[in-house]
């Protein structure tokens, strides 16, 4: 038996903008996601778009006791930014107090431990006009919607986040194209990927100010970067995709500044961000209380065909346009992958991200709050009406028998959350890859609990397996 120490908390995530929907009249005001799909719904799968997430704003009641019967004693949902404050700074919308408030104070009285994300890839559109994060503006529109979201829910939620995988909407919106606004500028990139941290540390230090009991963190999306081999190119291409994707903001989080050697990566070819002195204060100032962890799949990596180090590159004066200027992302041949969504599936990530954190962060305490299968197509695996999901279960088990290793070798982790919940839509790729311990109709919006749903509350109830 793999029994968890006393207190572990189980249980799922999720995300305002991916479960709660949109209702005539609820007030809420557009976000990023809301704008893109208005002028480009094509991109979505079936141009499912963000107005038709799992109704949650409306089936809240029965999702709450759908917590209960999975066994949850953890949850993590988000606020949406756009609900709460629809043009981003100025009016609060009334009704998403109530819902916010009544949702909180629902889930305290089962007894599970609420934690609240303030930020899941979703902007309110109003900022977004105005340049989003490459402005500053949404930096201090952002620590003020946070402060407020502090005043408002302080008595119903003790434990926050700022951001979830904030390096996401910093590649996928300026590096690929597929957040908004979809564009390819590294100088960009790397200045909205500044302002968001600098953003965090800001609402880490209002909650600090506001509640000193509450405690605060970031989630971030972290695995060590493998290399392919143990030539010099591709251990200097490894170190340094892992000082883009997970040191550019675990370093500053945790220690309060930014990794010497990215400074020097980034200056080199003059992308430094705008940035001041106090603004470094500020990050230094004010670090995070424990980490959110989510962990997928792993990172491997190779040096680029055409590596930095080449004479094409050293004569190459314009610099780097993207990333794969310093690393290229490697297929390792013989991977075990999940077929069911094509992301590689490797259990010893987990370990080796306890002992990182261990060791390179002071084994600051942590919590795993998003890992999971996604599975296309999975109303094949039906039988009397319940989806039969033992890959999950398979999954589930496999990943906690590492971290369950981990533990017993030092690793401060307190908690395991699933991702997710209730099957939820998932931005461009909308409802293609289901995720949930519950399954749901999409023409009804029924929701019915999967074999895993059921697995999981023995496995809450037994505190393992
Ligand atoms: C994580 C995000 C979630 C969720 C998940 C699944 O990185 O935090 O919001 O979307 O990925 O992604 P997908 O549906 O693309 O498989």
């Amino acid at each position: 038996m793999y029994k968890f120490p006393d207190g572990f908390l189980w249980g799922t995530s999720t995300s305002g903008p991916q479960s709660e929907g949109i209702e005539q009249g609820d007030g809420k005001g557009m976000s990023n996601w809301d704008y893109w799909f208005s002028i480009a719904p094509e991109k979505f799968h079936h141009q499912v778009g963000p107005d038709r997430t799992s109704t949650f704003y409306k089936n809240y009641k029965e999702d709450i006791e759908l917590l209960e019967q999975t066994g949850h004693t953890t949850f993590r949902p988000s606020i949406q930014w756009s609900r709460l404050i629809p043009e981003g700074v100025g009016a609060i919308n009334p009704k998403a107090v109530e819902f916010y408030r009544e949702v909180f104070k629902r889930i305290n009285d089962k007894g599970i431990k609420l934690m609240v994300n303030l930020y899941h890839f979703d902007l309110p559109y109003a900022l977004q006009a105005k340049g989003g994060w490459e402005n500053k503006e949404t930096v201090y529109a952002f620590r003020d919607y946070a402060a407020k979201c502090f005043e408002l829910f302080g008595d119903l939620v003790d434990t926050w986040f700022t951001f979830n995988e904030p390096i996401v909407p910093v590649e996928a919106g300026y590096l690929g194209e597929f957040h908004y606004p979809a564009k390819v500028d590294l100088k960009a990139a790397i200045q909205v990927a500044y302002n968001t941290q600098l953003a965090s540390s800001l609402a880490v230090e209002a909650c600090h100010r506001l509640n000193p009991a509450h405690r605060i963190s970031v989630i971030l999306n972290l695995t060590p970067a493998y290399p392919r081999s143990d030539s010099s190119e591709d251990l200097k291409a490894a170190r340094i995709a892992e000082l883009f994707q997970a040191k550019s903001f675990l370093d500053p989080s945790v220690n309060g500044y930014y990794p010497e050697e990215l400074v020097e990566i980034i200056k080199a070819h003059d992308l430094l961000p705008d940035y001041t002195s106090e603004e470094l204060d500020v990050i230094r100032e004010n670090t995070v209380d424990f980490l959110g962890v989510n962990y997928y799949q792993p990172l491997r990596v190779q040096a680029p065909e055409d590596s930095a180090d080449s004479e094409d590159a050293a004569n190459d004066v314009a610099g780097p346009t993207n990333l794969d200027y310093y690393f290229e992302q490697y297929v390792m041949p013989g991977r075990k992958i999940n077929p069911h969504r094509g992301w590689e599936i490797y259990e010893p990530g987990v370990y080796d991200i306890a002992m990182m954190i261990k060791e390179d962060y002071g084994n600051i305490e942590w919590i795993l709050t998003e890992n999971g299968m996604g599975v296309e197509g999975e109303e094949k695996f039906k039988q009397d009406g319940v989806i039969q999901d033992d890959y999950r279960i398979e999954f589930i088990e496999d990943h906690l028998k590492v971290l369950h290793q981990a533990i017993e070798d030092g690793a401060n982790c307190h908690g395991y959350m699933l991702w997710t919940f209730v099957d939820c839509w998932s931005w461009l790729n909308a409802y293609k890859n289901r995720y949930g311990l519950v399954e749901l109709n999409l023409e009804t919006q029924e929701r019915t609990i999967k074999k895993s749903g059921h697995w999981f509350k023995t496995l809450s109830q037994n505190n393992g397996f």
